[in-house]
């Protein structure tokens, strides 16, 4: 891929998950890495060992891997590597918040990489997944073969006052309202501080309760067709905890970074392949992002998805996306 290029999809409304996903698989490797005397980070390895190298960069952060994200690559080509960042899924301590920065993820992923004597990989992210791995590009970019990136988020005040307090609350009203009225009404003004005080609170039922809602509100609203199975994991309160927490706590201190650091150092990363696959309709990560990322890193390929939102579960997202990992061993 040579130079910037924007397409935007054609319509199909026939395929299915399965059909434009890799078969479900095993991991033929899981394992644990211990990257403080704290903290240690669960790893799996899937596919071929001998292939491509790709790192699998989750969201959230605090939503942990799935073995579902497997199925965007092909098995007999790439050598699949997915982890847990630190504090959720099964990376431990669960939900742990101290000495849990961003600075720390990016640290994680390199020992990763280190430890697997793997000298060059590519990098797969979407939501936060995107925000981490162009950090990690950034910190790391004479280690990253290409970046492939979905539902762009830069963590910048105008993307968390849009989702968390007043933007995505126009579009679901319905969805919204639970998530504010968890709150009282003279806390309002700051939804992000009111839940980081529940979440953070001594009390465990307090704690939960404002993790269910607060995870509610994001599930609700990842796909342009919502899916009732996807607020299920709103249920899981191991899933919740970890998610409500991780995130509010990134939110709350900047993700430990000044404002714009990913524009701001687009420089550093603009020699690298990348491929940006953006919903158009995406309501959690609205796709500016995506627009500004891709104005200022000259070999990125933006493919705008015309029906779809944020969820890498969409059809017409995951078509894209295996086509752009796809595109990786010609
Ligand atoms: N956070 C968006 C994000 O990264 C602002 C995200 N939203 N849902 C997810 O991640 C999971 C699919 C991992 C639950």
């Amino acid at each position: 891929m040579v130079g910037r290029s924007v397409a935007e999809t054609m319509l199909d409304t026939t395929a299915t998950l399965e059909d434009v996903l890799y078969p479900p698989i095993d991991a033929y490797e899981a394992g644990t890495l211990q990257v403080t005397d704290l903290h240690t980070i669960a790893w799996e390895k899937t596919g071929n060992s001998e292939g491509i190298p790709v790192v699998v960069i989750h969201g959230g952060p605090g939503g942990g891997g799935q073995p579902a994200y497997r199925q965007y690559f092909d098995p007999e080509q790439f050598h699949i590597i997915q982890f847990d960042q630190r504090g959720c899924g099964k990376s431990t301590p669960h939900a742990e918040l101290r000495d849990n920065t961003t600075q720390a993820m990016v640290a994680d992923i390199e020992a990763l990489r280190v430890s697997f004597g793997i000298e060059e990989w590519h990098v797969f992210g979407g939501s936060w997944g995107s925000t981490l791995s162009l950090i990690y590009a950034q910190t790391y970019p004479e280690r990253v073969i290409s970046l492939v990136l979905r539902g762009i988020f830069m963590c910048r005040k105008s993307e968390l006052k849009w989702f968390y307090q007043d933007g995505a609350s126009h579009i679901f009203p319905d969805a919204f309202e639970p998530y504010r009225e968890h709150i009282p009404e003279e806390e309002r003004s700051d939804l992000i501080q009111a839940y980081y005080t529940r979440l953070t609170s001594e009390d465990g039922e307090v704690r939960r309760a404002a993790a269910k809602e607060w995870t509610r509100w994001e599930m609700a609203t990842s796909r342009l067709f919502p899916d009732p199975s996807y607020l299920e994991k709103a249920d899981d309160l191991d899933f919740a905890v970890a998610f409500a927490r991780i995130e509010c706590h990134y939110f709350i201190n900047a993700i430990f970074v000044e404002e714009a650091h990913i524009l701001n150092h687009a420089s550093i990363i603009e020699h690298i392949p990348t491929v940006i696959v953006q919903g158009r309709y995406d309501v959690v990560c609205p796709a500016r992002s995506a627009w500004e990322l891709h104005k200022v890193l000259p070999n990125s390929r933006l493919i705008m998805v015309p029906d779809a939102g944020h969820s890498m579960g969409e059809v017409s997202i995951a078509r894209e996306l295996v086509s752009a990992t796809n595109a990786l061993c010609e």
